[in-house]
């Protein structure tokens, strides 16, 4: 498993409140979105990370979701081009920070549309999600930029998540995370799954950072299947940022 060392996370603004979401869990409290994101950044600074902080941005109510705004890879970054239009300009801030890091950068562009949520590595192979936000286009532009750089890309259409990583994560060394529509999906079949189990849904989108997996808290059947597998769990509240459909992973660029 390649180590993380560096993570970009953004403060949630006041504005979160009026971002997108397609759940009925209700309205976030922003004091407990701030506690809760207060947690996942103490706990990535466990795992050995070093964190670059963002502050809240008011003009952009999802962009505590950094991870659809780019895919990073040790030589270069790929801008994206984030499908929910109230999001596309997420990527100019973005773009900026990673300046810090990477000379050399791709961009996906319009008609093209790619949510980094969408985008799953596994060592030299990306699996790119086509949903409501990454169409073809940008699918299509996201597998040529990885072939041209010599990783493997599989389009896979997506059927009912929300983002491809909404219901899979993978941990290294062969071993997958996977939900619903992926469990028996033929893409991921040569590797050796932890299944999760439809209730357990939400729990799919958990994250390997060095030597630790971060899962949402609530999830004891998760939590045990990751510990038989022999991974060091850290557990986190999630609530409020489930609230706007997103997860572990969405909260980071992680590199
Ligand atoms: C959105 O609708 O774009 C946000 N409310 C949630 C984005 C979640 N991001 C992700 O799964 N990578």
């Amino acid at each position: 498993m390649k180590m993380f060392k560096n993570v970009i996370v953004k403060e949630p603004g006041k504005s979160y409140l009026n971002g997108l979401t397609t759940t009925d869990l209700g309205k976030p409290i922003y004091e407990l979105l701030l506690e809760q994101h207060k947690s996942y950044v103490e706990a990535l600074e466990k795992c050995g990370v070093e964190v670059t902080y963002l502050p809240p941005s008011e003009e952009f109510p999802d962009s505590t979701f950094v991870e659809d705004a780019a895919v990073l890879t040790p030589n270069f970054a790929v801008v994206t081009n984030p499908g929910a239009e109230s999001r596309n300009g997420e990527i100019v801030e973005i773009e900026e920070v990673l300046k810090g890091f990477y000379d050399k950068f791709h961009t996906i562009q319009a008609p093209g549309t790619l949510d980094g949520g969408d985008v799953l590595q596994a060592e030299d192979h990306f699996y790119i999600g086509i949903s409501e936000r990454t169409n073809e286009e940008g699918a299509r532009q996201f597998k040529e930029i990885m072939e041209s750089e010599g990783y493997q890309a599989t389009i896979i259409p997506l059927k009912e998540f929300f983002h491809l990583k909404t219901g899979i994560a993978y941990l290294g060394n062969n071993k997958m995370v996977v939900a619903g529509e992926f469990v028996e999906h033929p893409a991921f079949a040569s590797y050796d799954q932890i299944v999760i189990g439809k209730e357990d849904e939400y729990s799919a989108n958990c994250i390997r950072m060095n030597d630790f997996v971060i899962i949402p808290a609530g999830y004891p059947e998760t939590k045990r299947k990751l510990e038989e597998a022999g991974y060091e769990t850290i557990e986190l509240e999630m609530s409020e940022v489930q609230k706007h459909d997103g997860g572990l992973s969405c909260l980071s660029l992680r590199f």
